[in-house]
């Protein structure tokens, strides 16, 4: 099945002309502890595993959808209005034509308080964003997990990105993805911290997208990834149920680093670390043999997100000054 059927059947008996002026929404940009790489589905964003994030609390990307008349969507970023020809714009707007009911185009206005494109999750907020405020021009009343679907349908990781806290993708076992959607864990663990440590602002040279193909077709090491994602996820869960941080940590940091690792072996061979993301490593791994609970994650980027916990804010702060540091169940935006 396409995704235009798909969307068609989600949206079978909903309102396809706009019941407001204005559709707003926000949408956290999240973090995978148990990292999502490589589909069983390019077209459908189908993932080979299931992962699991954690959701940035209020940083992320607010939408703002005005249908408009003209042949041409506008983009506006940061108040800016964006070349629609840009690179990065493409796959949105043919995600965007699904949701062209009536021949309309829309001005999408994004505000976002995170990076754009360096593997802090900005394509999962803004296609989770984009799909919640649709619902709200729309008034379609649509329940999450048929957000999560459509979110997933734009871009793979934006079906986390739907909700605050801890959230798992469940990779679903069905050819139409029907059964592939996020939920929402329902543990809290309010004393955790994730540090933004940015190395590098740019937008990367090679997209998510196109680095997880090409490490499914050509990393020897890929064949091991499905098996240590399961037995990280089933990790990851105690650790949360049982609010034990070093297995936490650990099993984050391990399965980031076995992500990259597929990355390495793939061909041409693809790796995001600077060496300045190596020295923080080694910075990092210092201070555990020093006692400090201190572990990272890393995405599809240069920068690395720190895990920590609320009793050992300064000390870490002391180490990493210019670290940002959110605090995920504190100031939620839904
Ligand atoms: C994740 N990443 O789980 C992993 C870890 C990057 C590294 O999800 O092709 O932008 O749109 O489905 O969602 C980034 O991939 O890819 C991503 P598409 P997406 O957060």
């Amino acid at each position: 099945m396409d995704k235009k059927t798909i969307i068609s059947q989600l949206l079978s008996g909903k309102k396809l002309t706009p019941q407001k002026d204005i559709g707003k929404a926000f949408a956290p940009s999240n973090i995978a502890l148990c990292k999502y790489w490589g589909k069983r589905d390019n077209e459908l964003n189908l993932p080979v595993t299931s992962s699991l994030s954690i959701s940035l609390a209020n940083k992320g990307v607010k939408a703002t959808i005005t249908p408009i008349e003209s042949n041409q969507h506008e983009f506006m970023m940061q108040k800016k209005l964006l070349d629609p020809n840009i690179d990065y714009l493409q796959s949105l707007q043919q995600f965007l034509q699904h949701f062209c009911f009536n021949k309309n185009a829309y001005r999408l206005e994004f505000d976002l308080n995170i990076p754009v494109a360096a593997g802090l999750a900005s394509s999962a907020s803004i296609y989770a964003a984009l799909i919640k405020g649709l619902n709200d021009l729309y008034q379609w009343q649509l329940d999450a997990q048929t957000l999560s679907i459509l979110a997933r349908l734009g871009s793979g990781s934006a079906c986390r990105s739907v909700y605050q806290g801890f959230v798992e993708w469940q990779r679903g076992e069905l050819a139409d993805g029907m059964d592939s959607y996020a939920i929402q864990l329902p543990i809290q663990w309010p004393a955790l911290r994730v540090g933004l440590c940015i190395v590098n602002h740019k937008p990367k040279a090679v997209s998510s997208r196109a680095g997880m193909q090409r490490t499914v077709e050509t990393s020897s090491l890929y064949s091991a990834w499905p098996k240590k994602c399961e037995q990280d996820l089933q990790q990851l869960k105690i650790a949360i149920e049982t609010k034990n941080f070093p297995l936490l940590g650990k099993t984050a940091e391990s399965n980031a680093l076995a992500m990259h690792a597929t990355m390495l072996t793939a061909w041409p061979p693809l790796q995001y670390a600077t060496p300045q993301t190596i020295t923080l490593m080694h910075q990092i791994w210092g201070l555990r043999q020093q006692g400090v609970e201190l572990y990272f994650t890393q995405d599809a980027g240069p920068n690395l997100k720190l895990l920590f916990l609320e009793e050992d804010e300064s000390l870490i702060l002391d180490s990493f000054p210019e670290i940002e540091i959110i605090r995920p169940f504190n100031n939620i935006i839904c």
